[in-house]
């Protein structure tokens, strides 16, 4: 156990305890949250470092305060690694949230009134991408794009008239639960002929992106904002990759613009984390996030459950429960009483509220980092069938309990922590 842990055990016992119960409970569980994963101890290490205590406002070599020379530093590795990884002419590090690196992208090209189109989040989309409770929904005239009702896959012909008829400002593209590759070299076309701006919301893909396995949007969009935690694997925070001309309002826009101090520990956490996205067990992790979703769906279409569009292409899969009588709401709990975590999510055309959705959305990254592979899916995939096909039935659900405990020990997470 590291020092500053003895320390917070004898400080603050409570939470100390809550950590030291998360960490089990990270370890106990078969952790199925797409947007979720595990980092590394060097990311973690970064994270709860010195570097919390430094205020930086600014960008390395111009800040408003001194003492920024190891910060700086910081930032720079991260600007750089993040530029090299993705192919990109500049990289902003210092958005706090995929949420704030939206805002700035949004502000930066838009006035308040102006028109927003972005996919509806009940087909996959993202609060921050127009929805009415959101800043962007009440900042902006939000309109919203569907999947199509047939292939539950974008239509682009649809999406171009649509953007024809309504003349956005900007078009941002991306989802937080859509199973398929996302075209960007067409929405490209579509931004140009619509004359608006392109920003693609990559938070999910971006490591999948990082590592090539799915098209890159970063030669095509006039802005590419990301979240660093999920598929990529970092620190909780956010990212803005633009090409040159849009270096100078990206930056002014994040800050002053939509932040004060950037968070100098969290930035030198997305450095590591994008150096070991440089790594040649990167790609091979990446890989198998996909192959381990991809054997998932297959197997749940074989055990007859409805896969939204047929598979997935990517880290996550939906399952439409709406056939069996069965609301997302209760397969979450019944899955977690099983010890299997995943959350309800509203499936395209859902006849049902967000908090009660008729799907569940699945994702593969965290028990990928875990080292699990097809034949751990094909196990999963089985004891959460038998989950859902018995809902009510306890000792099936304290039966799957087991197997994912035995699972869980077989592939340990955090030892060190536990
Ligand atoms: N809330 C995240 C997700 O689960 O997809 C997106 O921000």
């Amino acid at each position: 156990m590291e020092r500053g842990f003895e320390q917070l055990l004898k400080t603050d016992p409570e939470i100390a305890a809550a950590l030291i119960g998360e960490a089990r409970r990270e370890h106990g569980q078969l952790e199925m949250i797409a947007s979720e994963n595990f980092v590394s101890p060097a990311v973690l290490a970064a994270m709860g470092s010195v570097m919390t205590n430094k205020y930086a406002e600014g960008y390395p070599g111009k800040r408003y305060y001194g003492g920024c020379v190891e910060v700086d530093k910081a930032e720079t590795l991260a600007r750089e690694r993040a530029k090299a990884i993705f192919k990109a002419d500049h990289a902003n590090v210092q958005p706090h949230s995929g949420t704030q690196a939206n805002m700035t992208a949004y502000l930066a090209f838009m006035k308040p009134g102006d028109t927003l189109m972005g996919m509806s989040l009940s087909h996959g989309g993202h609060l921050s991408h127009g929805h009415p409770v959101n800043f962007s929904g009440s900042l902006y005239r939000a309109v919203h794009y569907t999947v199509d009702p047939g292939t539950k896959m974008l239509n682009y012909d649809g999406i171009e008239e649509q953007a024809l008829r309504e003349r956005p400002k900007v078009l941002v593209a991306g989802a937080s639960a859509y199973p398929r590759i996302i075209d960007f070299k067409r929405l490209r076309e579509i931004s140009d002929r619509a004359g608006c701006i392109l920003v693609v919301d990559m938070a999910h893909i971006a490591g999948l992106v990082a590592a090539g396995i799915h098209p890159t949007p970063v030669p095509y969009a006039d802005v590419v904002t990301s979240t660093t935690h999920k598929t990529l694997r970092g620190p909780r925070g956010g990212l803005i990759l633009c090409p040159e001309r849009h270096r100078e309002i990206i930056d002014k826009t994040n800050f002053p613009g939509t932040q004060g101090g950037p968070f100098m520990h969290v930035i030198a956490a997305k450095a590591v984390c994008f150096k070991e996205a440089m790594q040649d067990d990167f790609l091979a992790y990446q890989k198998q996030v996909v192959s381990n979703a991809q054997t998932l769906a297959r197997r749940f279409i074989e055990r007859g459950f409805d896969v939204v569009s047929g598979g997935t292409d990517n880290h996550l899969l939906l399952l439409d429960l709406s056939s069996r009588d069965l609301t997302g709401k209760k397969a979450e709990k019944a899955l977690e009483e099983a010890g299997i975590t995943v959350n309800k999510n509203t499936v395209p055309f859902d006849a049902k509220s967000p908090f009660v959705t008729s799907g569940i959305r699945i994702g593969t990254p965290a028990l990928t980092t875990r080292g699990m592979k097809e034949k751990e899916m094909e196990t999963i995939a089985d004891m959460m069938c038998r989950v859902l096909s018995s809902i009510e039935d306890e000792s099936t659900i304290a039966h799957v309990r087991e197997e994912a405990k035995n699972l869980c020990e077989a592939f340990p997470l955090y030892a060190e922590y536990r």
